[in-house]
């Protein structure tokens, strides 16, 4: 009477390890394939790590890639301010096969033919601070970055209001053939030729450089004399190398020239609350996140818009010390 319970018994037995056991399996290669499904190559193609602000992109890039290292992987090139090595980088990033590129573009012409080679492999490119030429949607999904020609204007305006719209204005102007010279230049010009009392007596470039401003503003007071009481520089770098060009000359930077500029480094807070500069606005470098929230929907296949724009303040006199402490 026992004998055939007991077969069944043990033939339920073996079923029940069978069904098990394949669930292990099952349960095993699922694993699995959660854990080789293969990571996002993200290359990152800086133009350039000369300065705090150039640093802090890199940085926030790096953070924000480590924060998802679950999910992405990046690769940094740096072009060492050559427009042509960086167009070389974006190409050997794309032969070590990223999925993905964050380039910013050092000039806008210059970089086309980075952006076409990206495009002829089908690899999606997000311009990161400065345009290169092309279209969004078409030759780049998007361009994330601060509204340059805005910047020039309150620039501008705040010049207006701080000199009573009576100024002989020095400008030192960033990268020639970069998307943001241009766009600061003319938000600034536009607003100052309204003004018949105010004048752009001197602009010259100083590649964004702090040493180069030095010597473009000492070559600038050598020949045009100190006919001039404003200083208008497209970044914070080149208005930290002109005042010590003023001081060099015996002028008081922030008195007998007004200085405004912008980014918004910690050396121009700091200056500001020295009053030997009087204004900037910000340009925020901290790209990271945003970058990779962006790539994030791109590649969940949600619309993202053609350029998306960064909101940035004015900071002088009266909120320096505030934000002197998160400054970089
Ligand atoms: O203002 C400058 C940097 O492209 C917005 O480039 C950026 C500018 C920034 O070298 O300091």
């Amino acid at each position: 009477m026992n004998q055939p319970n007991n077969k069944w018994q043990h033939r339920t037995a073996t079923i029940l390890l069978v069904v098990f056991a394949l669930g292990v399996l099952m349960g095993v290669s699922l694993a699995g394939c959660a854990a080789k499904k293969p990571k996002t190559v993200v290359g990152f193609s800086q133009m350039e790590n000369d300065s705090p602000w150039r640093i802090t992109e890199t940085n926030s890039i790096k953070q924000e890639a480590a924060k998802r290292a679950d999910r992405f992987e990046l690769i940094v090139t740096d072009a060492q301010g050559q427009a042509s090595k960086q167009v070389a980088d974006v190409k050997d990033l794309i032969a070590r096969g990223v999925n993905a590129i964050f380039l910013a573009p050092r000039e806008y012409d210059a970089l086309a033919p980075a952006l076409q080679a990206a495009k002829e492999v089908k690899i999606p490119v997000f311009l990161i601070d400065r345009l290169a030429a092309g279209k969004a949607g078409e030759d780049y999904v998007t361009f994330l970055g601060s509204d340059f020609v805005a910047q020039g204007a309150n620039a501008a305006r705040w010049l207006v209001a701080e000199t009573g719209a009576k100024a002989n204005i020095v400008e030192l102007t960033g990268t020639p053939g970069s998307s943001v010279a241009r766009d600061r230049s003319q938000g600034f010009n536009e607003q100052v030729k309204t003004r018949p009392n105010m004048k752009v007596i001197a602009s010259e470039t100083a590649d964004f450089s702090r040493e180069k401003a030095q010597q473009v503003m000492a070559d600038i007071i050598k020949s045009k004399g100190k006919q001039f009481n404003a200083i208008y520089a497209h970044n914070d770098q080149m208005a930290l190398g002109a005042i010590e060009a003023l001081k060099a000359a015996g002028m008081q930077p922030g008195k007998d020239a007004l200085i405004i500029a912008i980014d918004g480094e910690r050396a121009a807070l700091e200056a500001i609350i020295r009053g030997e500069m009087n204004a900037t606005i910000e340009s925020s470098p901290r790209f990271g996140p945003l970058a990779f929230d962006t790539l994030e929907r791109y590649l969940n296949k949600i619309r993202v818009p053609a350029k998306i724009t960064v909101e940035d303040r004015l900071y002088d006199k009266n909120n320096a010390k505030e934000y002197v402490d998160e400054a970089y």
